[in-house]
């Protein structure tokens, strides 16, 4: 029998920071109701919750750096949304996006969740951002409050 290690994503006594891009504020909006809920509903209290605004995707490594690196916070939900448009500029923002945000997380040890919308159509961001397909930001809060659990367990921290 495995010795099984996770983390239960419970909110009580965390820190989180939710940073969000602009861009597509009608899908992100979304999102961060559906994060904040969630962390909310899990037991984080409202004022232990910063909610961080970016211009864009592209801008959210480099927030989510800083505030990582500020020691505050246990974990960060970095949402957006990147619908494709007629311009390869869809791919750079996704995969930097993408890239940075772990790089963001790798380099502090604060666990980041990728709460990031990557669509071909407005309608297929709806839906992920509480239609047909649940909400993204929701998913993503659970997935940082589980990591930030995790990573107590690991470092011999009670969870
Ligand atoms: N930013 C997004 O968050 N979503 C998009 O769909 C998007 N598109 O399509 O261009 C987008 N571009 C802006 C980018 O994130 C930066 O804010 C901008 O390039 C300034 O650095």
């Amino acid at each position: 029998m495995a010795n099984v290690i996770q983390g239960d994503p419970v909110g009580q006594g965390r820190r989180i920071a939710i940073v969000a891009s602009r861009f597509n504020e009608l899908i992100t909006g979304r999102l961060v109701d559906g994060a904040l809920d969630t962390l909310v509903r899990q037991g984080v209290a409202r004022d232990h919750v910063a909610l961080v605004w970016v211009p864009g995707a592209f801008e959210l490594p480099l927030a989510c750096r800083w505030l990582a690196a500020s020691g505050r916070y246990d974990a960060l939900v970095a949402l957006g949304a990147v619908i494709r448009g007629a311009t390869s500029h869809y791919e750079h923002v996704c995969n930097q996006a993408a890239r940075g945000v772990l790089d963001s997380g790798l380099s502090t040890s604060v666990p980041i969740a990728f709460g990031v919308l990557t669509c071909e159509t407005l309608e297929d961001a709806l839906e992920r951002a509480g239609g047909s397909a649940g909400n993204k930001g929701a998913e993503a809060a659970l997935a940082a409050l589980e990591m930030a659990a995790l990573r107590a367990v690991i470092d011999g921290r009670s969870a």
